[in-house]
């Protein structure tokens, strides 16, 4: 008999488990879809399949789920599957979780030992024919585009060194190269960090393995069409406290942010170390160089963002200081020191961030994240993660933000853009997101909003007939590029 999940914040409410495998043809529409919008949404969050082994657990640890959303011709089909992750096969053969807290292997049970604690519930993204599901922890595990099915795990026909896979890899619209990397890179709390050059057609070209001056969760990076950037911050892993059976990560407020930055053609001997005070370090919008100068663009927050993760001098988690706000650091690579200007962009509750892919690497105008609007209340059941309630689309150039609150009993996920058509303007397209509604009971929806109109409301509401979970992150991909690799 299958036990009940625990009624913590975790599991209950907005975040009880879904764990609903779906196949829904034809789903509701309101409004027109846009002609244009011919392709597939992805999207991957954590989804527990069994009550935790500890008797609660945080959202991070839990399985990954990946849902997609396929536009053709004014309909919209959805479908959603688990990731065959071993650790997903291995409790599912015992019916109960045999793992222990996020990311630490001590508090497993023995049955699973050295066995594959990845969830891949973080983020999913194609490139090269193969749909990959990420995280941070682990490698990426292949998923075929129009089933889901979970091909294996991505190793590159045996040739990557590296253990692990960021769940922000980075295309480059130019070449069609995808630059990865994996942190802890040798195994738990190891300082290597591997860096991953695949090619347009999916191959390992390069790795290169080399030492960072900590072991930091770095969740994002970025990548400009000349240069690599490592921002390492503060909330660093240590594997006595883990075999003691203490959390993964600590947040150290007394050391600095060290943001590592390397050539694309480099050796990574020639990596350079900038400085920062300890700061908590967020998603990346964009990143360019131009000159002898780099610009990143990047959320930031005085202390670290995650109420899970404790300060090492015992200081309570202070939530003001966990606002993360949009900046943009700017190097200039031609000075030897260590130091780097960091300017606040605007000071709203922003995160979790999408461009147009187009112009990843280089610089831009448009992008597209969430905010918390502290003057509008938010009343949904049970506990929220940050409680997302506008999309807002930020005009870095005109230093000006367009926001569509979505409404009371409402949240919002991370926007991804589409564009209008492969050669339109920047930022010209489509912004679609996930929102939750609170209708006395939970229900979901995929909402298409003008890009360049957000305030305006959304053009098309899709309507899922139940409460998918919350996800993470995730992409749109045109149906011309999923053809074209089935060709
Ligand atoms: C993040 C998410 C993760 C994780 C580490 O959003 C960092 C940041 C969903 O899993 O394991
Ligand atoms: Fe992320």
């Amino acid at each position: 008999m299958a036990e009940p999940f625990p009624r913590t914040p975790t599991f209950s409410g907005y975040n009880e488990p879904c764990r609903i495998e779906a196949d829904v043809f034809d789903l509701e529409v309101e409004g027109e879809l846009p002609s244009a919008l011919e392709g597939t949404f992805y999207r991957c969050g954590p989804d527990p399949c069994f009550p935790p082994r500890l008797g609660d657990d945080i959202n991070l640890n839990g399985d990954g789920m990946v849902m997609m959303f396929r536009f053709a011709a004014g309909h919209v089909d959805m479908r959603s599957r688990y990731v065959r992750t071993e650790r997903f096969r291995l409790e599912r053969a015992a019916r109960r979780a045999l793992y222990g807290a996020y990311r630490n292997p001590f508090t497993d049970d023995p049955r699973v030992a050295g066995k594959d604690r990845t969830t891949a519930n973080t983020n999913v993204v194609y490139h090269a024919g193969r749909l990959l599901a990420l995280k941070e922890d682990g490698l990426p595990h292949e998923l075929d585009p129009d089933t889901l099915e979970t091909r294996g795990r991505l190793d590159y026909g045996g040739k990557l060194q590296s253990l692990t896979a960021t769940a922000h890899p980075k295309t480059d619209p130019a070449s069609g190269a995808m630059i990865s990397h994996g942190y802890e890179a040798r195994g738990l709390a190891t300082r290597e960090i591997s860096l991953q050059f695949i090619s347009p057609r999916g191959e390992l070209e390069r790795e290169d393995l080399f030492l960072a001056p900590y072991v930091s969760m770095m969740h994002d990076w970025a990548v400009t069409a000349r240069h690599l950037v490592f921002p390492l911050m503060p909330t660093t892993a240590d594997a006595e406290r883990m075999r003691r059976g203490g959390p993964h990560w600590v947040f150290e407020p007394g050391l600095d942010a060290q943001i590592g930055i390397l050539r694309r053609d480099a050796d990574p001997a020639d990596l350079r170390w900038y400085r920062a005070p300890p700061c908590g370090v967020g998603h990346i919008l964009n990143a360019f160089s131009e000159g002898d100068r780099l610009y990143v663009d990047i959320f930031v927050s005085e202390r670290n963002q995650f109420p899970f993760i404790a300060n090492a001098d015992g200081s309570p988690f202070d939530r003001a200081k966990s606002t993360p706000r949009l900046t943009r650091w700017s190097f200039d690579l031609s000075r030897p020191a260590p130091r780097f200007e960091a300017r606040t962009l605007f000071g709203e509750f922003m995160e979790m961030p999408a461009i147009d892919p187009r112009y990843q690497m280089h610089p831009y105008r448009h992008g597209f994240c969430t905010a918390v609007d502290r003057s509008r209340p938010l009343d949904v059941a049970g506990t929220l993660g940050v409680g997302w309630n506008t999309l807002v689309h930020v005009d870095v150039a005109a230093g000006r933000l367009d926001r569509y609150y979505v409404g009371e009993k409402t949240t919002c996920q991370e926007p991804c853009f589409a564009p209008r058509s492969p050669d339109a303007p920047e930022g010209e397209g489509f912004i679609l997101a996930q929102l939750t509604r609170f209708e006395g009971h939970l229900r979901t929806e995929i909402i298409v909003l003008d890009a360049q109109r957000l305030a305006a409301g959304p053009i098309a509401t899709i309507r899922v007939p139940f409460r998918l979970r919350a996800a993470v992150h995730g992409h749109w991909v045109p149906r011309s590029v999923l053809d074209a690799a089935r060709a």
